[in-house]
């Protein structure tokens, strides 16, 4: 084979994966022959990680979906998925679909369509950090989505009190004086940051881990604190507190760029460290311990993991938690902050890209409200669904009400995706979807400050399509004359260009083009987020915010309990016998439910087990390797028990995204306080063994 042949194209991950890696696709007559990280960028430095290094393989998996399909039997689970759908053409399919839609706008309106963007993509072009297909939507006045699954409470929490989530590049953590990593599993979700904690741990700082489970990353920190879920806002109120009566606080930093700081202090008076030790359930002396850290190693970077805010106060919690660098003044010093998504910095055109003066929306949908709005809702109700990118039938809270929602006889569901997934079972029309390397896509980051471009190395396999292009013959089919519904996808990411910090910066599509990745605009390392003051109303981090009392959240940072978590075992009438509060992170072996079905990652990770405490366990008489059942009044699986000193005793603990364990038939619809975020972790079970 000659050198000729060969060619390389940068790309990047497109998983929602706080790392945003750049990869390089080796290119061998036509065939993508590898994939690896691109060993030029600033953040991932040639790694990838476990999940992704089998990209191409996934790619070429003989299970991959090739070509249109229509349902020609009952929605739901088929012994043969052959004799399920039958293969229909791209034109029939879409002339289908445009057909439909048509219909339930003539008759309905169109709010009666619901596009239900996923995770599976989060880029800017074909996944869902516009979403993709929103120039269409807006123009015919679809019902808009919201995204809730994953980060939402933090953000409008955070938005409060410091007005972002990316109070500090993640980079200057190696300045740190003590680094905090709070309801984050770095070692597993977010691993390329990882080397950075330790060059700050080499230069002396200590590293703090706050999580009900021991994870890999807990195991590695020099102080683990294990709260019980959904009580770190409690935590970080003692915390506070003691910092004040310590006079540990910075007076200057809080006279010149706070606002509300006395009322606060006032407000701590019943949070003494005994009260926090208890509702935390955490013995007094390691909250001292903590205290006295924070107060002798400055700057404080605080990492704020999506984990911690996936419950009942969870937008609080994370506004509680953001006060701590504010007392200590680290916001003010390289090294010092907290970081909970890097996403503000980016400052895409995303109004002008997603064609937003095309068309208003009539209502929005929260997507974790699924059940409810498939089941429920009137006026109108939905009558079709639009899903790319998600697997709501393995990823969304209340999966038993999911899938009475989406077999709804009168409800029309287009599931656009790579693979057959449970979610696929109950669509009625199924469109193959390209992947990463044979598309166009624009990727942001959510753990550091860099643009990545990627560019399609590959032609697609069989009959798959961008998503855009799909969108793009939809527009076509109905007859829409808007030309800014058929602009190019390069086209797409120049519009996602256009402001004003990247014309003055000169970044552009081809730049881009030429080098895969750029550093944002007005994000010169050393990154000082707030030299200009706080993007809140008055311009200071705001202890009291006016804005949350109007929004119905208190004006001073407070706890919220959780509803289920947290309390599990004291408060149930038989003293907690059997009852756990279930906490799902992340998979080592897949992103979410991303390739989780495969028979590579199947076989490699296998189902999931569910971690017990030996104590927990030797009450109820489960030992390891026991099969069991766990339960609620929601739904229950079975799982195979694991007992080892892996969790603070009433926790258990498995892993996120498996396909055929319906965890998540156990967790509840039920909204998080601030921005309809999910409650994942705000949910007790009943374990026991299982019968069969
Ligand atoms: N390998 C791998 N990486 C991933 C993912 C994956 O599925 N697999 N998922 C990706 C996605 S979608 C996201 S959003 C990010 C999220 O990444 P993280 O922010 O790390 O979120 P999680 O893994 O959900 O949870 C993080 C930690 O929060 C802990 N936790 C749960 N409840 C509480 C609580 O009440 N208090 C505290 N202090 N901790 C709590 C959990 O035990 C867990 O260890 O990771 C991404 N990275
Ligand atoms: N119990 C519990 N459940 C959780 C969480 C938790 O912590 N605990 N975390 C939640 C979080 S943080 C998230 S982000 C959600 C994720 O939930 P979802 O948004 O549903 O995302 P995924 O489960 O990853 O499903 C993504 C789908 O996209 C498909 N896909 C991948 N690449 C492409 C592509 O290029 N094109 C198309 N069309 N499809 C593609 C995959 O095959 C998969 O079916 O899960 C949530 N679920
Ligand atoms: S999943 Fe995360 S760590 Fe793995 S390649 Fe993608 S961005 Fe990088
Ligand atoms: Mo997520």
């Amino acid at each position: 084979m000659t050198e000729a042949s060969s060619r390389t194209v940068i790309g990047s991950c497109p998983l929602d994966c706080p790392d945003g890696c750049s990869w390089v696709v080796t290119v061998t007559e036509g065939k993508a022959v590898r994939l690896r990280g691109n060993p030029d960028h600033p953040f991932t430095a040639g790694g990838l990680c476990k999940k992704v290094n089998p990209w191409l393989e996934h790619a070429a998996d003989p299970n991959r979906l090739l070509r249109p399909l229509r349902r020609v039997a009952p929605k739901g689970p088929a012994v043969s998925f052959a004799d399920a759908f039958e293969p229909i053409s791209w034109d029939e399919a879409i002339g289908d679909m445009a057909a439909r839609l048509t219909a339930i706008i003539d008759t309905s309106g169109p709010a009666a369509i619901w596009p239900f963007a996923g995770t599976g993509n989060v880029g800017f072009v074909q996944g869902c950090g516009l979403p993709a297909g929103s120039r269409l939507w807006n123009h015919l006045g679809v019902s808009g989505h919201h995204v809730t699954i994953c980060s939402v409470s933090g953000h409008i929490g955070l938005g409060y009190s410091i007005g972002t989530g990316a109070g500090m590049d993640p980079e200057d953590v190696v300045d740190a004086g003590i680094v905090v990593i709070w309801g984050s599993n770095t070692l597993v979700a977010n691993q390329h940051w990882w080397p950075f904690v330790e060059r700050a741990r080499s230069a002396g700082a200590p590293v703090v881990v706050i999580d009900p489970v021991s994870t890999r990353t807990a195991l590695r920190a020099d102080l683990h604190l294990a709260p019980r879920p959904g009580t770190d806002a409690a935590l970080a109120l003692g915390l506070c507190r003691r910092l004040i009566a310590d006079d540990a606080i910075d007076r200057t930093f809080l006279a010149e760029h706070t606002v509300g700081f006395d009322e606060f202090a006032a407000s701590l008076d019943p949070w003494t460290i005994d009260r926090s030790a208890e509702v935390c359930g955490i013995e007094p002396d390691q909250i001292v311990e903590l205290a006295e850290l924070l107060a002798d190693r400055r700057p404080l970077a605080v990492k704020l993991g999506q984990g911690m805010q996936r419950h009942a106060g969870g937008g609080q919690a994370a506004r509680v938690i953001s006060c701590l660098p504010a007392l200590l003044g680290s916001f003010d010093r390289v090294g010092g902050g907290l970081v909970y998504s890097t996403d503000d910095p980016y400052r895409l055109n995303r109004i002008g890209a997603s064609g937003r003066r095309l068309g208003r929306r009539p209502r929005h949908l929260a997507m974790t409200n699924l059940a409810a709005n498939l089941l429920e809702l009137d006026d109108p109700p939905v009558e079709a669904l639009i899903v790319h990118g998600a697997n709501p039938v393995v990823s969304n809270p209340d999966t038993a009400r999911v899938r009475q929602g989406l077999s709804r006889t009168d409800l029309h569901t287009v599931v656009i995706d790579i693979f057959a997934t449970e979610t696929v079972d109950y669509a009625d029309m199924v469109l193959p979807s390209t992947m990463q390397h044979e598309q166009w896509e624009l990727n942001n980051s959510f753990a550091h400050l860099y643009l990545n471009l990627n560019q399609p190395a590959v032609d697609p396999p069989g009959e798959c399509l961008p998503h855009t292009e799909i969108f793009r013959r939809l527009a076509r089919a109905m007859n829409l004359a808007e030309p800014d519904l058929y602009v190019s996808d390069e086209e797409l990411i120049s519009a996602l260009l256009d402001t004003e910090p990247y014309r003055r910066a000169g970044i552009t599509l081809d730049v881009l083009k030429d080098k895969g990745w750029v550093r944002l605009p007005e994000t010169q390392s050393p990154y000082r987020p707030f030299a200009n003051g706080f993007p809140t109303v008055s311009g200071r981090f705001e202890f009291a915010s006016e804005r949350a009392e109007a929004d119905g959240h208190g004006r001073l940072p407070n706890y919220r309990p959780p509803v289920e978590a947290g309390f599990a075992p004291l408060s149930q009438p038989d003293g907690g016998l059997g009852w756990y509060d279930l906490i799902a992170n992340g998979s080592d072996g897949h992103v979410n439910s991303v390739f989780a079905g495969t028979d590579l990652v199947r076989e490699r990770s296998g189902v999931p087990p569910v971690v017990l405490h030996p104590d927990d366990a030797r009450r109820d008489g489960i030992a390891d390797g026991d099969r069991i059942e766990v339960a609620n009044e929601r739904g229950r699986f079975h799982a195979t028990a694991v007992v080892v000193a892996g969790t603070r005793r009433g926790v258990a603990a498995t892993t996120k995204g498996a396909w055929a364990m319906d965890l998540n038939a156990t967790v509840a619809e039920r909204d998080s306080d601030m921005g309809r975020g999910a409650v994942y972790h705000d949910n007790r079970v009943r374990i026991r063994t299982a019968d069969d």
